[in-house]
């Protein structure tokens, strides 16, 4: 085996939590040509940084992610802090030499996101190459139902229904994390939660979303500052702050193969903690993924004979499909932390052997745009609006 590529990890909340587990499982379950090294993790708060560092396995701990990244012995860079953030450890990453692995959305503006793929461009063209973590496309079910489309299971594609559900704001004095604050977090449910939607729709059907037409909600418009703000959750102080992002955008698009999507991605849908939903309806036939039923796919076929119609429940859970055959014997099934070990695995497969891995940047900067675009639509009362311009 070649050299091993030493990762440093920048951030270390939720998002650093389940990079972690996968930069250690990745290359245990799965046959690597470049084995990955738990290098070094930064974070502001010391104390709490060198614990996290013991605690998931990372040699060192630094609190400069400036000094970090110049270093010559850090070959990638995995960015999981907030959006605001994104842009320029990327990119001064990306100039000095470094792979990037960043957390969706890609950032927090069309002109953050459009120069981070410009330097990935640059970067690209001498061999260091940034991915974008948009982590559901590595859940087997969803690579499988790509695959599926793929194949012409579903026919042309008339109808996609994208739902990203979860319930923790609907407590009215749920405090105000940064996720609540757009010049941290660009945007709310429609960048942090939207976005995956918008990923996963586009990668199953193979189709980019062209035009939308979106409204955005704030139904709570101030809630209690925290002592500590972090990711969900923080401590509650009597003060109250204001709300600057969306807590649900809906929206409708065109689809560039002529079929048409409704989307959802709130953080009010009572009852509903991480439900993501994706269904497809084509001509020949039908496609449900379902992240809380994650081990599965419903399938239509159209093409049966009318007394055997009906949705049909298939357990994604045979060697035979997307990354499966690292796993259990069939029938064994997988959760949410596989689909980041997957992604390390794809990233650091892609890196060995020297090819641009996916979804690159240029992948982000597209989501970037239909973001932009709902947030457009919805400023000029849901009008129609292109996701190119
Ligand atoms: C919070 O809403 C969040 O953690 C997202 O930021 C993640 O991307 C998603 O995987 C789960 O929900």
């Amino acid at each position: 085996m070649s050299a091993p590529l030493r990762v440093a990890m920048i951030g270390n909340g939720f998002m650093g939590a389940a990079h972690s587990q996968a930069w250690r499982v990745a290359p245990r379950f799965f046959d690597l040509d470049r084995e990955p090294e738990m290098a070094v993790i930064v974070g502001r708060d010391e104390q709490k940084n060198a614990h996290l560092a013991e605690h998931w396995g990372w040699q060192e701990a630094a609190s400069d992610w400036r000094e970090v990244i110049a270093r010559d012995d850090i070959d990638i860079v995995d960015i999981v802090t907030p959006g605001h953030t994104h842009a320029e450890i990327a990119i001064a990453a990306l100039d000095a030499g470094r792979h990037v692995l960043c957390e969706k959305p890609l950032a927090n503006s069309v002109d953050e996101a459009e120069a981070m793929s410009r330097a990935a461009d640059r970067a690209g063209k001498a061999g260091t190459f940034a991915m974008v973590g948009f982590t559901y496309r590595r859940v087997p079910a969803a690579a499988f139902a790509r695959q599926l489309v793929r194949e012409g299971f579903v026919g042309k594609v008339r109808h996609v229904r994208a739902d990203y559900l979860q319930d923790w704001l609907v407590d009215a004095e749920s405090p105000l994390t940064w996720r609540l604050d757009k010049s941290k977090a660009g945007s709310g449910a429609l960048g942090d939660i939207g976005a995956h939607a918008i990923d996963l729709a586009q990668f199953i059907t193979g189709e980019n979303l062209t035009r939308v037409s979106g409204t955005l909600e704030t139904f709570v418009t101030e809630r209690p500052i925290v002592g500590e703000r972090q990711g969900l959750s923080g401590t509650a102080s009597d003060e109250r702050g204001q709300v600057t992002v969306d807590d649900c955008a809906l929206f409708m698009a065109s689809l560039s193969g002529g079929g048409l999507g409704t989307f959802t991605a709130t953080r009010f849908a009572t009852g509903r903690k991480n439900a993501l939903r994706v269904e497809i309806s084509g001509d020949k036939g039908a496609i449900a993924f379902d992240l809380e039923d994650m081990n599965s796919l419903s399938l239509y076929d159209a093409t049966a004979p009318a007394d055997r119609q009906g949705f049909t429940k298939v357990l994604v859970t045979d060697p035979s499909h997307p990354y499966m055959a690292a796993w259990w014997p069939a029938g064994h099934m997988l959760g949410y932390e596989h689909g980041f070990t997957h992604q390390v695995r794809d990233f650091v497969t892609a890196i060995a052997a020297g090819e641009q891995p996916t979804p690159s940047f240029a992948d982000g900067w597209q989501v970037q745009r239909v973001l932009d675009a709902v947030e457009r639509s919805a400023g000029a009362g849901s009008a129609w609006t292109d996701t190119t311009s």
